[in-house]
């Protein structure tokens, strides 16, 4: 198992399918013999980021830190999966500067607001659009869709499976696997 290690960097919006696609690649990944870690609200935004909250500036600092801490682990030679809405492109930016070459793959998870509200699998959307919640991602705050991303995967249409797929043979075909 000669991989290369890089960073898998899954962007949407809240409800398009960034974690489950993650977890979902992860085993498949781990069938292939490549060693992974993935970073997620539930382990980052608990603990390292705990201090943070959704405002610009914090949300600004929650992606740079992951994006350091993304760079760490790849230079331990990990496959990096995170899953975060890291809604503006600058920030997601940054973190390709901070990496070599190849070692940051951006992967859009693309699904329009009406499918990600219809999913709304914690009830935020509905919160949000009661006024409950302020500057909700793709509601009152802004999501700044990837212009370049190395792998668009459009959950509206495809199903977890077939997103893992159109991943996989990224990798492969890039010379990652
Ligand atoms: C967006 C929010 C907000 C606001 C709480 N806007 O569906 P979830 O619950 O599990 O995913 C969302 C998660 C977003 O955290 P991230 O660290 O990925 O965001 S960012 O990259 O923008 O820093 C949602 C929940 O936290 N959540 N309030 N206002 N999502």
């Amino acid at each position: 198992n000669n991989h290369k290690s890089a960073v898998i960097w899954f962007t949407g919006l809240s409800g398009s399918g960034k974690s489950t696609v993650s977890v979902e690649l992860e085993k498949e990944l781990h069938n292939l013999g490549v060693r992974t870690y993935r970073l997620d609200g539930d382990n980052v935004r608990h603990g390292l980021n705990k201090n943070l909250g959704f405002s610009p500036e914090d949300r600004t600092e929650n992606i740079r830190r992951i994006g350091e801490v993304s760079k760490l682990m790849v230079d331990a030679g990990l496959f990096t999966l995170t899953a975060f809405i890291s809604p503006y492109r600058e920030d997601r930016d940054n973190v390709r500067e901070l990496l070599d070459e190849g070692e940051f793959i951006e992967v859009y998870v693309k699904a329009s607001v009406e499918t990600c509200e219809s999913r709304d699998p914690k009830g935020l959307y509905k919160k949000a659009r009661a006024g409950e919640i302020k500057g909700f991602t793709g509601i009152d705050a802004p999501y700044e869709e990837p212009k370049n991303p190395e792998v668009t995967v459009n959950t509206d249409k495809l199903s977890i499976e077939e997103s893992v797929q159109t991943i996989i043979e990224y990798l492969k075909e890039k010379g990652y696997l």
